[in-house]
């Protein structure tokens, strides 16, 4: 089990000129406004508000760094976890959307320190035209050394049956609640897995 011991938050920025420096391997954490990002970052770090999260999309608007220690065999293990603004928030005004559009996918597209894409997906919604873009996006842009892991969040929200049929439909589904805590565990391993090449 690598369980992730110790986070700091770093920074906000506004821009990838302004992000930091590429010294550390990074998650970077995508998925719709008000999918559960933040509140992801809440669960897997066990801090209650490092993250902002809040009941109203949007809530996100920087780019926010995160320096976190995995703890494995006795051992440490650092990386960093990226919180970036979510997708498809329709309240904002147009010029300012194209805005936040553009700074994402210069960052997701640039930041070489990239390691690890999360998609965040809401369980309930398995079909949205906006997830399945961003699916055929990463998959189109991502290098050889990244990989791209799905997640579903708020699990707490299904019944057995939409269980059931989302683990047909994806038979190695992530699925967590950040309300219940579960499946938080196993996210953060197999995240851990992908970064440092370690199984657990
Ligand atoms: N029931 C349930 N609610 C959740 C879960 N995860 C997040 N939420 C709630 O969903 C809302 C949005 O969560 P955030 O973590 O702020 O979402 P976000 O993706 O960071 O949103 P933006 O920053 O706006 O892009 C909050 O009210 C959370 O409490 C979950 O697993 N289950
Ligand atoms: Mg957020």
């Amino acid at each position: 089990m690598a369980k992730i011991v110790d986070t700091k938050f770093l920074t906000s920025a506004p821009t990838i000129n302004e992000a930091l420096a590429n010294d550390l391997s990074e998650i970077a954490i995508m998925g719709r406004s008000n999918v559960g990002k933040s509140s992801f970052i809440n669960s897997i770090t066990n801090r209650k508000n490092i993250a902002k999260s809040s009941s109203t999309p949007g809530k996100t608007r920087l780019i926010n760094f995160f320096d976190i220690t995995y703890l494995h065999d006795k051992e440490k293990y650092f990386a960093r976890v990226v919180d970036l603004p979510g997708f498809g928030y329709a309240r904002v005004s147009k010029v300012e959307k194209k805005k936040w559009q553009e700074s994402l996918t210069e960052f997701i597209t640039k930041r070489s320190s990239i390691r690890v894409f999360i998609h965040l997906l809401d369980a309930r919604h398995l079909n949205l035209e906006i997830d399945n873009d961003v699916r055929d996006y990463l998959k189109s842009i991502k290098r050889g050394d990244q990989e791209v892991i799905e997640i579903f969040t708020k699990a707490d929200k299904l019944n057995q049956r939409d269980r059931s049929k989302l683990l047909s439909r994806f038979p190695n589904a992530l699925l967590v609640s950040n309300l219940k805590n579960s499946g938080i565990d196993k996210a953060s391993n197999r995240i851990f897995s992908s970064l440092f090449g370690i199984k657990n």
